[in-house]
């Protein structure tokens, strides 16, 4: 039976790397995304047996997002896995010299822009008595390291949101599982520095860093249990990293 999966987020990283794993799970992908030809593109790397579909929304825009789901066709509404995995941390200061407008960025997409797109989707699924919410947190959601406050904070809200979904939904059929990766080399650190390539890159120095096809993998894993198995609360660290703030560096 045909399956239907949505990616936010899919333009890059772990997003990108989920459609893919998805699709070759024979899974048709809607994958979303505001680089409107980078989802044009991703089709090229999809199972080519599989229907694609993108919409171009940006998450924290709620009337955005509430007309693409409007214009969804029916039969795309049938969406059996949502993959909240749009976001990202912006800067990286103490709190008391925090970019107000960086704070605004990380709560309204990484909060309330999965709160926006899942409210769109959970009435469907709650109709249809099944469906699987994977909210990918990070290990920002379990521990708060120096710096990080508000991107913490955001994925701290993550990780009681996910706990809460699983409270109301599991009754109606709806699995919902949280995954959080510590350090995971993608444009997340590009876009925290706000392009200052040198400062992403050392992020990932002296260590091998987890990629996003690792947590594409856990995401496939997590998505193909049986009906009668949730996987609940995952959290993965590159082998070299002990906890958010300590990493093994040669
Ligand atoms: P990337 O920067 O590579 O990807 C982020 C994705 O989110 C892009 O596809 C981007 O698409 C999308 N996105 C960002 N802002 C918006 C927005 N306002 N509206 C719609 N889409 C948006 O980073 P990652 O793949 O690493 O990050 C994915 C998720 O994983 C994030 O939630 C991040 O917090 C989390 N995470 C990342 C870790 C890491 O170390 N990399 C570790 C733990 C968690 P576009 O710009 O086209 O809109
Ligand atoms: C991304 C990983 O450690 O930069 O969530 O917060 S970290």
């Amino acid at each position: 039976m045909k399956k239907i999966a949505l990616i936010t987020g899919a333009t890059s990283g772990i997003g990108r790397a989920c459609a893919i794993s998805l699709s070759q799970e024979g899974y048709d992908i809607i994958a979303t995304g505001r680089r409107e030809s980078r989802l044009r593109e991703l089709k090229q790397e999809l199972a080519v047996d599989i229907d694609y579909h993108y919409m171009v929304f940006d998450v924290s825009d709620r009337k955005a997002v509430e007309d693409a789901f409007q214009s969804l066709d029916a039969s795309w509404k049938e969406i059996d896995v949502l993959i909240n995995n749009a976001g990202n941390a912006h800067g990286l200061d103490s709190i008391d010299e925090g970019n107000v407008d960086d704070w605004d960025a990380m709560m309204d997409i990484n909060v309330k822009g999965l709160l926006y797109v899942s409210r769109q989707i959970m009435p469907l699924m709650r109709t249809r008595k099944s469906g699987h919410i994977i909210n990918i947190g990070s290990i920002a959601a379990k521990e708060v390291y120096p710096n990080g406050n508000v991107y913490c904070a955001s994925k701290h809200a993550v990780d009681a949101i996910t706990k809460g979904m699983r409270l109301d939904l599991t009754k109606h059929g709806i699995k919902v599982t949280g995954i959080h990766p510590g350090l995971v080399e993608t444009e997340f650190s590009l876009v925290r520095f706000k392009g200052d390539e040198d400062e992403a890159k050392k992020v990932y120095d002296g260590f091998v860093p987890l990629k996003a096809e690792d947590i594409a993998d856990i995401v496939t894993f997590a998505v193909t249990r049986p009906k009668h198995v949730v996987m609940t609360d995952i959290t993965v660290l590159a082998g070299d990293q002990a906890n958010s703030n300590t990493v093994y560096r040669k």
